[in-house]
């Protein structure tokens, strides 16, 4: 065997050249959704045709006298597939509460002829963009719906002028979220993304942390780099709580990401990720915000992580909650998390020698 190789140089270039191609698809398209396209486990889908996510959606909650009997199919008979999205005008909230009169007091649903199968939390950290929030409410409620999901969506705001904290932020609303609900699912959720294929199910992987926007048209619907964990993120509190939640030192832009995804690396799991042909978000544009500066101590911080995560997460969080608040479409959290402290640049360290 090893002889006849060594006969044909061609067939140690011929390997080379497929393992390096396989490492790239693997690299471009994600793990998964290579291993599907190669068994064809999902079907290929067309974003040139796409449909209202509202499309019939009344017609599944039709009767409030129903009595519910049994769960909802492991698979929701009712999802279309690519939607249409358009990010240009966002819809007002009174829009949005008349588009969705199923959903209670919170921003809570539960499916009225079937008894939801998955509960899901959906945690938004917010500041300063309400257009964005509308937009996302307005596609994420019927998307939620069609799923067929008991669901909540809370958004988690942060007080005052301080320096943003994404990752803090969420773990304020995983703790508040677990007051109301025993979910199945903790899901984080970026106020610009919008998901554009309803078999994109916001349930949890039984096994292992899950990335849901594993393909965003700022990225050309692709991922940026292999571990890759931005966006939209889908834990269960277990996995939640073996990676002692997320960092709460990650003030301004940038970095906890990859901190998150360290830990799940760190506390012994690694990560699912929808295939790429069903990942798909839109991105609102949008600029930078004032008070999410670039963080500049975000490479410090990652080279660290492996010392402090078990430190620096849920078991450190404190914050003072300011209000719980029950509005049509949402709860509501507002928190103060403090501020950024004051670290030592070069120019100050110095000084000490
Ligand atoms: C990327 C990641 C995001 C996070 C961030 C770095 C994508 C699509 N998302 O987002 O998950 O890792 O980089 O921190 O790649 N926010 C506010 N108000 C603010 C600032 C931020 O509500 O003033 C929230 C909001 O939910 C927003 C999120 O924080 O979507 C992330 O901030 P961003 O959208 O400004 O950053 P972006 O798009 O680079
Ligand atoms: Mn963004």
């Amino acid at each position: 065997m090893f002889l006849a190789r060594k006969d044909k140089p061609c067939f140690l270039v011929c390997l080379a050249v497929s393992q390096l191609t396989f490492i790239l698809l693997l690299y471009r398209r994600g793990a998964s959704s290579v291993f599907q396209g190669i068994f064809g486990a999902y079907p290929g889908w067309d974003y040139s045709k796409t449909q209202d996510v509202y499309t019939n959606l009344s017609l599944f909650v039709p009767d409030s006298e129903a009595v519910k009997t049994q769960y909802c199919p492991v698979k929701s008979p009712i999802l279309v597939g690519p939607l249409t999205i358009s990010v240009t005008k966002p819809p007002s909230l009174k829009k949005i509460q008349l588009k969705n009169r199923y959903v209670q007091s919170g921003g809570y649903f539960s499916p009225r002829h079937c008894f939801g199968r998955y509960r899901t939390a959906v945690i938004i950290p917010h500041r300063n963009r309400e257009s964005h929030l509308r937009t996302l409410l307005y596609y994420l409620h019927p998307f939620l719906q069609r799923q067929q999901l008991h669901y909540t969506i809370f958004v988690v705001h942060q007080a005052g002028n301080a320096t943003f904290n994404r990752a803090k932020l969420l773990n304020v609303g995983v703790r508040e979220a677990l007051r109301y609900d025993d979910w199945d699912c903790l899901i984080s959720h970026d106020v610009d993304l919008v998901p554009e294929n309803d078999y994109n199910l916001y349930v949890c992987d039984d096994l292992y942390p899950k990335h849901l926007s594993s393909a965003m048209d700022k990225f050309q619907y692709s991922l940026p780099y292999w571990t890759y964990f931005g966006g939209v993120s889908a834990l269960t509190p277990d996995q939640f709580m073996k990676i002692n939640g997320f960092p709460n030192t990650y003030w301004g832009w940038g970095g906890e990401d990859d901190d998150i995804a360290l830990r799940i690396r760190l506390s012994g799991m690694s990560m699912t990720r929808t295939p790429l042909n069903l990942g798909r978000y839109k991105m609102i544009p949008h600029d930078r915000d004032s008070g999410n500066e670039e963080n500049s101590h975000r490479h410090n911080l990652l080279r660290n992580t492996r010392l402090n995560w078990r430190d620096d997460g849920m078991n450190s969080l404190d914050f003072h909650l300011i209000s719980r608040e029950k509005t049509l479409l949402y709860t509501n959290i507002t928190v103060d998390i403090g501020d950024a402290p004051v670290m030592p640049t070069k120019a100050r360290r110095w000084q000490f020698f």
